[in-house]
């Protein structure tokens, strides 16, 4: 199955790295014999960051990797240097993924575009070596700091597609079909319910060289919302979606009924959603003849767009593209942005059951024994 590897939920477990601890040490020659504090500062620990890549389509990677844990950062040493930085952990996810907090569900993030970062958590700051805390009063020093502790946090990453066109539509309404004839895509077409059963995208070439993304999701029933048929969790893949494209067969036996219910589902969900524009394409229509098409028109809702079309027998297809290209191009149709609500964490884990994350600690690096082993300069 095409979409077999589509993941767009998992939840990671993410640990920052401690700051390396500060040096106590005097600096020691042969012919200095006092040479005072010269104790370096420790090392940042690691961030754990995520980064948005255009290349990328899903969240498996993370799927069978989900503890991320940084690098500590390295104590100072002697002659004032540096402990080095630990090992920042980058977070390659798709664009369009929003992070959540996985205690509260709370938003945290989102990244749309191609190399935006963020900053999941934050490494611990490296503690300041001795010779910071020389003074005229303690020219000897015998403390440095210690790193900043380490950070610790659960983040769930949702996938929510970027597409310019999304589709929407009782099972069996030809989404898929249509998605496979304007573009390159090949969605399994079959004639039953939920044939699809995670999203497809496909890119539609248009006139010169223009072209657009239309994302296919698994159809929507009637009581959605309350977790009939797939539920509604799909319904995030077109909450950034500038248009949405109802998709009624012309076989329907109430078009008007079906594209309420459809509208009333989307409410359900998230009523921003009903913000968008909407454009409605009745499918199948192959299956009619020019009588039945006059008896249809009257049962097409108002105040929508509609085109009637035939994936399969190319009916409209221009037509519908040139008014999803149309549409695409106004001004107000391009503003994309979504508030992400809180997410339902239980709703979400009934949903897509996790084996429980593994907290268990790793093994602590062994502390470093302390540089200083000299004696301070009042003890000579
Ligand atoms: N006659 C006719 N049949 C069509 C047309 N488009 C799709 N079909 C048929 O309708 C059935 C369902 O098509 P799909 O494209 O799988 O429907 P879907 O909306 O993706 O369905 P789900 O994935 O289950 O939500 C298939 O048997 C298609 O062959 C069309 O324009 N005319
Ligand atoms: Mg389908």
């Amino acid at each position: 199955m095409a979409g077999s590897n589509f993941v767009d939920y998992v939840k990671i477990f993410c640990r920052s790295g401690k700051g390396g601890k500060g040096s106590t040490h005097f600096h020691r020659e042969k012919t200095i014999p006092k040479g005072g504090p010269d104790g370096g500062d420790g090392g940042r620990g690691g961030h754990v960051i995520m980064r948005a890549n255009k290349d990328l389509w899903t969240l498996i990677h993370l799927k069978y990797a989900r503890h991320c844990f940084a690098g500590h950062g390295e104590g100072g040493s002697k002659s004032r240097s540096f402990g080095k930085d630990g090992k920042d952990i980058i977070i390659e996810v798709p664009l369009g993924t929003v992070a959540y907090d996985g205690e509260t569900g709370e938003f945290i993030a989102e990244l749309p575009e191609h190399g935006q970062e963020f900053c999941l958590v934050k490494g611990g700051r490296g503690g300041l070596g001795n010779w910071h805390f020389r003074s005229s009063t303690n020219q000897t020093p015998h403390y440095a700091q210690p790193g900043e502790p380490m950070q610790e946090r659960t983040v769930v990453l949702e996938l929510k597609v970027l597409a310019d066109v999304g589709l929407v539509g009782f099972p069996n309404a030809g989404k898929s079909t249509l998605l496979s004839v304007v573009s390159a895509a090949k969605p399994e077409i079959a004639n039953y319910p939920f044939t699809t059963l995670v999203p497809n995208l496909g890119i539609v070439s248009y006139r010169d060289n223009k072209s657009f993304c239309i994302a296919d999701i698994p159809g929507i029933i009637e009581g959605a919302h309350e977790g009939k048929g797939l539920g509604l969790r799909f319904l995030r893949h077109i909450e950034r979606n500038a248009i949405l494209l109802f998709m009624v067969p012309a076989d329907a036996d109430d078009i008007k009924k079906e594209y309420e219910i459809l509208l009333n589902e989307l409410a359900q969900y998230n009523p921003e959603l009903l913000d968008k524009q909407r454009l409605l394409a009745v499918t199948k229509c192959d299956m009619l003849d020019e009588e039945l098409t006059e008896a249809l028109q009257k049962g097409i809702p108002e105040g929508i767009k509609t085109v009637f079309i035939s994936s399969v027998a190319n009916i409209g297809l221009t037509e519908l593209k040139d008014m999803l290209w149309e549409e695409l191009n106004k001004e107000e149709n391009r503003v994309m942005t979504i508030s992400h609500r809180p997410i339902d964490l239980r709703i979400i884990e009934k949903e897509e059951p996790e084996e429980e994350i593994d907290y268990e600690e790793i093994p602590e690096e062994e502390e470093e024994e302390e540089n200083f082993k000299g004696i301070g300069w009042d003890e000579q």
